[in-house]
């Protein structure tokens, strides 16, 4: 763990008001309106959720309390019973909605499929039934591995419906990856598909299931396989049944299951540095609340929106912002099945002119790609649809931000980041964009309800613009509940490293962050990504954006390698814009960039110029294997979430 101080010189200091426009509107309309649900949030937390539970959810029988805290074991709503499934789906069906689009899908290679409440409602049913037939009873766990098609969000909610709790597993993860988690989680069905489209391939997936059940996952009895490609298929027989098989004649009619609030709705694996892969465990009361509520505001969605979230529902984000939250609230969300791709770099802007999306959420890797490919491809199109732009996965540089709203979002477009992780459920620290002023590069202030803060290893606040480790000190609903299995990591993990403050148990997840003089939240990444050259703290985040602010520069990776004398140097991975070459000229100019930008601190020893930079495969890059590669150490730990190994061997060749 790294001393708690993390000094930060980030100069942006621009400030982007939302327009009286979009404030006219929004769910929460001032800087005030904000202030004011703040404030009653934090002094009696449990009366705000309770209220908003009561008014944003259909609930069978109503909570006896609302919060029992027993750190580190949150309990939300006791006693209370719904189903979510329920409050995506059937609360709908009575209400205008029922015809509404509820799920617009496209696929890669143009085919599409639009599924109103009532459609969507009734082919959950239909699986729904045809799970249980293959003997899934409430609280059994159910393994999903799938293209994005609609049958992932269909298997989501159907294992929802039937109260058999869901662990999705990224249709990228190999045949091992998948077995681990199969096995920890004790799954007893596996949904997946012949395969997907990504790429302009077809990629196969059931041939990975049947390596991970090679040589037997005990748990699992049958395999449900939807056909998607079309691709011959091993079925195995007795145990592999197709979908279209067992849906032919099933009933469209299937009970919501009376749930209890604190009964598991998911387990979802998020890989930590070392170890094995976390089981992040969610239940069904507070994360249907949370996720409503956050998506709902953060977003400002309306009955009106297009709204996509282009992530994969293997991930947090697919779960609380393609399926749960959009559903929940009556919205419209979109899939879509594939990547841009050398045949199509301008793929995702033509999902956006066809369906008219109004509001669209992605990460900065995908920013940084788009940039990359060069703006002539979103300015090809009529973007003009757009009223908001999101992003979330890793701290955006500013130039990227800048890059965002002026080229997606044709400067009319707040820009929503949303600091969150897997463990918390939904958003964290975001701005309301019909509220909150925004700065390019920092997540602005938390959430109605959260009680963040920044703190040292004693518990204790820093100062203004002091870094620190980014806590939160009151549970909230979106909050996860344990690991599966392993209560003990749990408390290890997340609330252990701080420690407790005149008995308050503080959460820290990992990341580090400073609060500058306005309140505002600037997330510095990973509490591990940081460098201490000469005594002073420097947060990788500042000095890739500075090299990112350089126009050879697409991308940008920097770490710190052991130095005599100054503790550690700076050494920086580069991948450079098209048309331009690594070479020692650049090199020097890239060195004084970084000087006349930040301080002469920050001047990297080295430059390393790269073609990619090794990612997990959220996007999200992986400096832990850059740091070992830059101090010539061996690659240790987990690699299993890498997307793409020849990247770290060519790297290691240039070495
Ligand atoms: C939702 C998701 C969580 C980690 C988190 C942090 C980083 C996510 C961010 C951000 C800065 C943002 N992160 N959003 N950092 N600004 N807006 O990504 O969940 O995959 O569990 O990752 O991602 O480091 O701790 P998850």
């Amino acid at each position: 763990m790294s001393q708690p101080t993390i000094e930060s010189i980030l100069k942006e200091k621009r400030l982007f008001p939302p327009s009286a426009e979009f404030s006219q509107t929004a769910h929460i309309k001032h800087l005030d309106e904000y202030q004011k649900l703040y404030e009653r949030a934090a002094a009696d937390p449990e009366q705000f959720w309770a209220e908003l539970a009561e008014s944003e959810l259909h609930w069978f029988k109503k909570w006896d309390r609302v919060l029992d805290w027993q750190p580190p074991n949150a309990q939300w709503f006791l006693g209370g019973q719904l189903n979510i499934s329920y409050n995506c789906l059937d609360r709908h069906l009575t209400t205008w909605r029922k015809n509404k689009a509820a799920l617009i899908w496209e696929g890669e290679p143009g085919d599409s499929r639009t599924l109103t409440y009532a459609q969507l409602h009734r082919e959950v049913c239909q699986m729904a039934n045809v799970i249980k037939q293959l003997g899934v009873k409430k609280g059994d766990r159910v393994g999903i591995y799938m293209p994005m098609i609609p049958e992932a969000a269909i298997a989501m909610l159907a294992c929802a419906r039937i109260g058999a709790p869901h662990t999705v597993v990224f249709g990228g993860f190999s045949a091992e990856a998948l077995r681990d988690r199969l096995v920890d989680a004790e799954a007893k069905l596996v949904i997946t598909a012949d395969g997907g489209f990504r790429k302009d391939a077809a990629i196969p997936l059931k041939i990975q299931v049947d390596k991970a059940l090679e040589h037997g996952v005990s748990s699992v009895d049958n395999v449900l396989v939807v056909q998607r490609t079309g691709e011959k298929t091993h079925m195995e027989p007795g145990r592999d049944h197709w979908w279209h098989d067992l849906q032919a004649g099933v009933s469209g009619h299937c009970d919501a299951e009376v749930m209890d609030s604190e009964d598991m709705l998911f387990i979802l694996y998020t890989s930590g540095t070392t170890g094995k892969p976390k089981g992040v465990v969610h239940t069904t009361g507070g994360y249907n609340l949370y996720t409503h509520v956050t998506n709902k505001w953060a977003f400002d969605l309306q009955d009106t929106d297009v709204y996509w979230c282009t992530a994969d529902v293997g991930w947090i984000t697919g779960h609380s912002y393609i399926v749960y939250g959009p559903l929940s609230n009556g919205a419209t969300t979109v899939m879509y099945e594939g990547a841009p791709r050398s045949s199509n770099p301008g793929c995702f802007w033509d999902v956006v002119e066809k369906y008219g999306v109004t509001i669209f959420y992605t990460a900065p890797t995908a920013i940084r790609a788009f940039i990359k490919m060069g703006e002539h491809h979103p300015n090809a199109r009529d973007l003009s649809s757009l009223r908001l732009l999101g992003t979330v996965g890793e701290p955006i540089n500013p130039e990227a931000w800048i890059w965002y709203h002026r080229v997606i979002g044709g400067e009319r477009c707040p820009i929503v980041d949303t600091w969150w992780q897997t463990e918390t459920g939904g958003f964290m620290i975001t701005p309301l964009p019909g509220a909150t002023p925004t700065k390019p590069g920092s997540a602005t202030m938390p959430f109605p309800g959260i009680l963040a803060d920044v703190v040292d290893l004693d518990g204790n606040s820093v100062g203004e613009n002091q870094g620190g480790y980014l806590v939160v000190k009151h549970p909230w609903p979106g909050m996860m509940r344990t690991v599966y299995g392993d209560p003990d990591r749990f408390r290890r993990t997340y609330w252990e490293h701080i420690a407790p403050k005149d008995g308050q148990y503080l959460y820290f997840a990992g990341d580090g962050a400073r609060r500058d003089e306005t309140g505002y939240y600037w997330v510095m990444g990973r509490v591990d990504d940081v460098i201490s050259v000469s005594g002073h703290r420097l947060g990788t985040m500042e000095i890739e954006s500075a090299l990112v602010s350089h126009p050879s520069v697409a991308e940008a990776a920097v770490v710190g390698k052991p130095d005599e004398l100054r503790g550690e140097a700076v050494v920086a991975f580069v991948s450079l814009e098209d048309g331009y070459q690594g070479s020692e000229d650049l090199e020097n100019q890239l060195k004084e960039h970084v000087v006349s930008e930040i301080g002469a601190l920050a001047r990297p020893a080295e430059i390393r110029f790269t073609d990619d930079l090794p990612k997990t495969r959220s996007g999200k890059i992986m400096r832990r294997l850059l740091r070992s590669l830059a101090s010539g150490e061996e690659i240790s730990g987990d690699t299993s979430t890498l997307q793409d190994r020849s990247v770290l061997d060519k790297l290691r060749e240039g070495a």
